[in-house]
């Protein structure tokens, strides 16, 4: 077994779940924010056997799309000094695929 681990832009997300749905895939979907932007995205888990994963990346895929945000200085995390607002794609969605040890269900 497998988690998917999916970070996807908000704008994508009530789409992405619609699909996960329709495609009879278990999903969490989690609000999170980007550690270099600070705006909001959607993290969905998705826990899945092997032979699976390959379906649901592709749901994810077609579902996700690549944006162009203007960061501004104020926008951007502490550490990361820019004084010019700097353009940045982001997107479509990023995946970890990670090996489950044991699943359980009470
Ligand atoms: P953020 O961290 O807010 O990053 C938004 C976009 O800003 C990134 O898009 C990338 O184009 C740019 N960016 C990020 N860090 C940068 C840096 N140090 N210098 C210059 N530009 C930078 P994506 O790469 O598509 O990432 C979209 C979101 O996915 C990220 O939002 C973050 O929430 C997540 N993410 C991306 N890579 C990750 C990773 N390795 N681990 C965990 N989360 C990740």
């Amino acid at each position: 077994m497998k988690l998917v681990i999916a970070i996807v832009q908000k704008e994508d997300s009530n789409n992405l779940q619609r699909a996960f749905v329709k495609n009879n895939v278990r999903a969490t979907k989690l609000a999170t924010s980007g550690g270099f932007l600070s705006q909001g995205n959607t993290t969905f888990l998705v826990g899945c056997a092997d032979e699976k994963v390959k379906d649901v990346l592709k749901i994810i895929k077609e579902e996700s799309r690549a944006r162009e945000e203007i960061a501004t200085p104020h926008m951007i995390s502490t550490g990361y000094e820019i004084t010019q607002p700097l353009k940045v794609t982001v997107g479509g969605a990023t995946c970890f695929v990670v090996p489950v040890d044991e699943f359980k269900r009470f």
